[in-house]
């Protein structure tokens, strides 16, 4: 794999493709970020950036890891001394799950975001917006039914956080590309460049396959779990033996959940993945990438119930680290 396929693997989106293919040139020392809202236990969201950013450091990177407290304030997360609480040990949660200590470096919002200067920039990006451009933009990650002024003011410190942090590429998932597309639009006005970016796919709802992921509705995987908890949600997962799943009945598009995050993290994390399987049912199943694993479940030489028993014993070994971290923080 050259560069560019390493720093680009599993993404949805490059913005734009000319950027990171200069990034890609000497990705040594340039700088990547992703900004997470903390919350108490990191779940199979926060997991799938965080596979990305080691991707990154195995490509040479640098990383920079937000811990967002000012912006989950903004968007009504709880007490301020709550959050940053929570930040504490969300980071202990992302060594945990395999962050090298040493290349990431783990920032504060709250340790930048009231200097004099960066305020006065906020002010000046807050000049150049709309209020509906900025509520367009936070449309997939405000909570809450109405948007408060708060949330309106949380894409455009987001922005800015590209330029004070220094970083040469914005990392996310899907729902945050209309936050990069403002700050590449916004960002010119106060003579700063439009920052490159880059969007993880995101997974679907693991017992529909429709929609997301999400922890605020249907089921979704976190550090918390136990080995059983895992167990349990990945056997009742939706797992037909296709990447392509006919749409719902109501017409929603769906994707296999299993497969993705066979996908998007345990490939990635793996040299190897094995199947095990009695000899009298053909004994074990070896893959070395994803696409022969998906290729097998789709002819039947992989049985969906097989290969759900196996994903959930990688992710198990993926977050029993986390989960330690977490009964510890008890
Ligand atoms: N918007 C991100 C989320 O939905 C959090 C974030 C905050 C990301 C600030 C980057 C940033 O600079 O969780």
């Amino acid at each position: 794999m050259d560069a560019y396929e390493q720093i680009t693997r599993n993404v949805s989106e490059v913005v734009t493709e000319d950027e990171v293919r200069a990034l890609a040139e000497s990705p040594d020392g340039k700088r990547a970020y992703v900004g997470y809202e903390p919350s108490g236990v990191l779940h199979i969201g926060h997991m799938l950036t965080a596979t990305k950013l080691m991707e990154l450091q195995d490509a040479g990177m640098d990383v920079t890891v937000l811990l967002a407290d000012v912006h989950a304030y903004l968007n009504d997360k709880g007490s301020f001394e709550e959050i940053r609480d929570t930040a504490e040990r969300m980071k202990a949660q992302f060594l945990a799950y395999g962050l090298d200590e040493e290349q990431t470096e783990f920032v504060l919002g709250s340790e930048f975001q009231f200097d004099r200067e960066y305020v006065l920039d906020l002010h000046a990006l807050e000049l150049n917006t709309t209020l509906s451009r900025a509520e367009r933009a936070m449309a997939e990650i405000k909570g809450g039914d109405s948007v408060k002024v708060s949330q309106a003011v949380y894409p455009l410190m987001q922005a800015l956080d590209i330029v004070y942090l220094d970083v040469d590429l914005a990392i996310g998932g899907m729902e945050q590309r209309k936050v990069h597309m403002l700050a590449r639009d916004v960002l010119p006005a106060i003579d700063e460049d439009a920052p490159t970016c880059m969007h993880t796919p995101l997974i679907a709802d693991l017992s529909s396959g429709a929609g997301k992921m999400s922890s605020s509705t249907g089921t979704t995987i976190s550090m918390e779990d136990s080995t059983k908890d895992i167990e349990e949600k990945v056997n009742a997962a939706f797992c037909p033996p296709t990447a392509n799943p006919d749409p719902a009945d109501d017409g929603t598009e769906r994707e296999n959940p299993v497969l993705q995050i066979f996908e998007y993290h345990v490939f990635p994390r793996f040299e190897q993945v094995v199947v095990e399987r009695p000899e009298k049912y053909g004994g074990n199943l070896t893959y070395d990438d994803y696409a022969s694993l998906e290729a097998e479940l789709e002819s039947g030489e992989l049985h969906p119930m097989d290969a759900k028993t196996a994903l959930a014993s990688y992710l198990d070994e993926l977050i029993a680290p986390g989960r330690e971290k977490i009964r510890a923080q008890k």
